[in-house]
């Protein structure tokens, strides 16, 4: 089928039912108010349990106890999940102690979990407790306009304080950028916050539309070689170009995404692709033109081809470049010169280039709360109790303590020490490796993910230290099912789950993240995928070419062929 007779098949089929939803939402509004008020379900009803998303929220239960409720004749436990809208993941220690102190108090699981998009996440607010949350995120200055939903979602900017008059700039274009897509409507005041209603007041949504987008929307800001951000993941990625130290502009990359359903072909992880060079006073116009172009050409009826990335590969790249233009009022320059080189956090301390001190924190899956042996969410606040600085998430599921001064570090050190926070056993692996959450709270979990990982690490630590390769680093994600959100899909080892207990094994992403792998082993179990690695680190120990990483060396000696274009080579 010719792309035009595609498009044209695309615009004549019906439209999904959360085109309809968006419509009659009176701009994302629907009954939730009334819905607070039902005392006769922990949920919400129809289409306010989609439309909490766009306010940040979904309806969660714990699926560990679901079938016993059941039994017991009793609703699930409902209760929604939280994700803040934090750009570039700052957090001041004063919002860390009044998130802290809410998750203690008033959520089931009393966590604060990290995510691999640079925020936190409450999960268990039950009803009676949701607008409390808001109220009281608000009087700290955190929202969660945006987080979920068919809208652009929390913007990504490198945590690389160390070039730290550099990353201040982006940082700062990662904020402009996310207000400037912000959906406009006063839903979110009025509902959460008793925001006044204004008699006669129009919404209006100039850039997102009154339907919003066909999709979800991801944004980041990149500072090379950095790559921490996975830009391949994401819809829009500014990558920032620097001369002398100071930003000068930024490369466009569009369309990229992760997420395919089993025995859908027509779904597949896709890398983003180069537009060009804009200086910065366009930065914003261009943000907006490609909102605007997928807004208006996107897919609206089959929500699993609605990406940005079907877009692309359905009207060509050249054609929705030529529209981003048109729409701006701009002509891409050529790509300036950039190399991704790396996407580990450094754990550790680091200094900025200001003088200042950083402590990354490894957070094993960003899952923080008090275990038996490791209180690391008590010792994250008792640093918050001192730090002067502030807090970086990252999109590795880490923390960084950024802008120590040299006298305060070996207090906040002593601190990190005592809770479990700082280790200097941890391998490279560990370090490299990241799971989604999964079971018990997602409703799409397939098998284990954040439970699995740690135990599966150590596993796959021995086999490299059979081989004397305790040094070295491999990418290991895992995720609870092809939706991706651990980026399995850019790890040179990446498990996605199949079923209880089962994954399928991918291979040959490479560590800059610029490669997808692809599928090796289908619907295995984990002992199986452990005597597969251990066949193929004996060969990577013996055969490897100096330096040669795990997902470089499996391509070249044809273990997997390699993703060149992944729409043609994923499946092939
Ligand atoms: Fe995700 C849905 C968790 C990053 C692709 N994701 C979900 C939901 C909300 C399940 C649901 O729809 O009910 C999961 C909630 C689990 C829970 O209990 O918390 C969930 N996603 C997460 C997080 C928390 C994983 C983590 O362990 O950190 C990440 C939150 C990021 C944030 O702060 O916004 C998270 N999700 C991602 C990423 C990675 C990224 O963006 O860098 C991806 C792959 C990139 C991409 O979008 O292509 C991702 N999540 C998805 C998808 C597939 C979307 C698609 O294109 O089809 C879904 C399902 C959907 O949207 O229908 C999904
Ligand atoms: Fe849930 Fe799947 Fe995302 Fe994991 S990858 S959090 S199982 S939707």
């Amino acid at each position: 089928m010719s792309k035009k007779e595609q498009t044209n098949k695309e615009q004549s089929a019906p439209l999904s039912d959360n085109e309809r939803l968006k419509k009659e939402s009176h701009f994302l509004r629907g009954t939730i108010e009334q819905d607070l008020l039902n005392p006769v379900t922990g949920g919400f009803s129809a289409d306010n349990f989609q439309l909490i998303r766009f306010h940040g929220m979904y309806q969660q239960d714990d699926r560990d106890i679901r079938a016993e409720r059941q039994k017991q004749k009793l609703e699930p436990l409902h209760n929604v999940m939280l994700r803040a809208r934090m750009p570039g993941g700052v957090i001041t220690p004063k919002q860390w102690l009044g998130i802290d102190t809410f998750a203690t108090e008033h959520t089931l699981y009393g966590s604060i979990r990290l995510t691999t998009r640079q925020t936190f996440q409450f999960h268990g607010v039950l009803k009676p407790n949701i607008k409390e949350m808001h109220k009281a995120l608000n009087k700290m200055g955190i929202d969660s306009i945006a987080t979920a939903g068919d809208v652009n979602r929390n913007v990504l900017c490198t945590s690389n304080p160390f070039e730290s008059k550099l990353h201040q700039e982006a940082y700062e274009w990662a904020k402009k950028i996310s207000e400037h897509l912000l959906p406009k409507t006063r839903a979110y005041a009025e509902i959460w916050l008793d925001g006044e209603k204004i008699e006669g007041h129009q919404d209006e949504e100039p850039i997102l539309g009154p339907e919003y987008l066909p999709r979800k929307f991801k944004t980041t800001v990149a500072i090379p070689p950095q790559n921490d951000v996975d830009v391949h993941a994401n819809d829009l990625n500014f990558v920032a170009i620097a001369q002398e130290g100071t930003l000068v502009g930024f490369n466009v990359l569009v369309g990229g995404g992760l997420a395919m359903t089993y025995g859908d072909l027509s779904t597949y992880p896709r890398k983003a692709d180069e537009f060009g060079f804009i200086p910065l006073e366009k930065t914003l116009d261009v943000a907006a033109a490609v909102v605007g172009t997928q807004r208006d050409w996107g897919n609206r009826s089959n929500r699993k081809n609605a990406k940005t990335k079907y877009t692309l590969d359905r009207v060509g790249v050249d054609v929705f470049k030529k529209e981003v233009e048109k729409r701006a009022g701009i002509l891409f320059e050529p790509i300036r010169p950039y190399v991704f080189s790396m996407r580990g956090d450094r754990i550790g301390w680091s200094s900025g280039i200001d003088g200042k001190h950083h402590l990354t924190l490894f957070i094993e899956n960003g899952r923080l709360l008090d275990y038996p042996d490791k209180p690391i969410k008590t010792g994250m606040a008792h640093i918050a109790m001192i730090h002067q600085g502030d807090f970086r998430m990252t999109a590795n599921q880490n923390i960084i303590v950024a802008g120590v001064p040299f006298s305060e570090i070996s207090k906040i050190e002593a601190i990190a020490r005592k809770y479990g926070l700082m280790d200097e056993k941890i391998s490279p692996l560990r370090k490299n490796s990241m799971a989604c959450v999964s079971f018990p709270t997602c409703p799409l979990a397939m098998a284990e993910a954040e439970r699995f990982l740690p135990a599966f690490v150590t596993e796959v630590e021995e086999i490299l230290t059979k081989y004397a390769l305790e040094n070295e680093s491999i990418i290991l994600r895992v995720t609870g099912c092809p939706n991706g959100c651990a980026r399995a899909m850019l790890a040179e080892i990446g498990l996605v789950g199949k079923g209880v207990s089962r994954y399928n094994l991918y291979l040959g992403g490479n560590k800059e993240g610029t490669r997808v792998p692809k599928i090796f082993k289908e619907n295995i179990t984990d002992k199986e995928i452990l005597n597969e690695i251990d066949t193929l680190v004996a060969r990577w120990a013996k055969e490897r070419h100096p330096e040669e990483g795990f997902g470089d060396f499996v391509i070249r000696v044809g273990v997997v062929a390699e993703v060149k274009i992944s729409k043609r080579d994923f499946y092939a």
